[in-house]
Parts: structure tokens; C-alpha cells; sequence
């Protein structure tokens, strides 16, 4: 298994805003953030990307959503946000541990570019 800088800011190697951690994942802001907040959820099982989580990450996939909505909750985007997975080289996902971008205060436009 490949180590990743997330790998790194799980175990606090680098800093991190941190705005919520507990023993399956971590959340922390996007060091380049392309919303008024934009926050990444990640589990601290190090799945590479979607494409490889198993059917043994049934919970953690869902505790990942639900934190997802938690955080959001509490960063304050009662008017909505976007959840996105980049995926693989195509969804251009640069850093090879699973993330959720939580992206909000802001409206986004859709189709995305
Ligand atoms: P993606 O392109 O989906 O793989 O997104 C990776 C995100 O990770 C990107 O938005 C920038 C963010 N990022 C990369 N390195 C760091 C870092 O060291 N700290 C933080 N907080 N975010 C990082």
C-alpha cells in the first residue's frame, strides 16, 4: 500500500485543519480550496479510490456519507453543498487515498467543467 500525504495527515506528520476526526475517518480543509469552504472526508483505511472499496467497506462507505452530512451541518451550509469522489486518472483524482470533497457557500454550477 502506497503512502499518501492524507496517510501522512491522519497520523499527524503534517498539519491539518482538522474539523472532525473519529476512529474510522478523518475531515480536514482543502488546502486549495475551490469553494468558500471546501472540506475533504477520508477514511483512515487507506482505499487507494472508489474503485477499490469492497464489499467489506459496506459501513465505512455509509459512515462516510453520514459524516459527510455531519460536517456540512456543522460548517454551516444549511443552503446545500456538493459531494464529490474524483476517481482515478478520467475524474482527476491526484492523491491516491479515497476522498470526499465537501464543496459549498458558494452556488454550484452544473454540468461542472
Ligand atoms: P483530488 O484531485 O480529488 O485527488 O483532490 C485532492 C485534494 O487534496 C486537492 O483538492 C488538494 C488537496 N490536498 C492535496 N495535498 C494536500 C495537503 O497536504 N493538505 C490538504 N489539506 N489538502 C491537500
Amino acid at each position: 500500500m502506497t503512502d499518501t500525504i492524507f496517510s501522512k495527515i491522519i497520523r499527524r506528520e503534517i498539519p491539518a485543519d482538522i474539523v472532525y476526526e473519529d476512529d474510522l475517518c478523518l475531515a480536514f480543509r482543502d488546502i486549495a480550496p475551490q469553494a468558500p469552504v471546501h472540506i475533504l472526508v477520508i477514511p483512515k483505511k487507506p482505499i487507494p479510490k472508489l474503485a477499490d472499496a469492497t464489499s467489506e467497506d459496506h459501513a465505512l462507505m455509509g459512515h462516510l456519507l453520514l459524516k459527510v452530512k455531519q460536517v456540512a451541518e456543522e460548517a454551516g451550509l444549511e443552503n446545500g453543498y456538493r459531494v464529490v469522489i474524483n476517481t482515478g486518472v478520467d475524474g482527476g483524482q491526484t492523491v491516491d487515498h479515497l476522498h470526499l470533497h465537501i464543496l459549498g457557500g458558494r452556488y454550484m454550477e452544473w454540468p461542472p467543467g
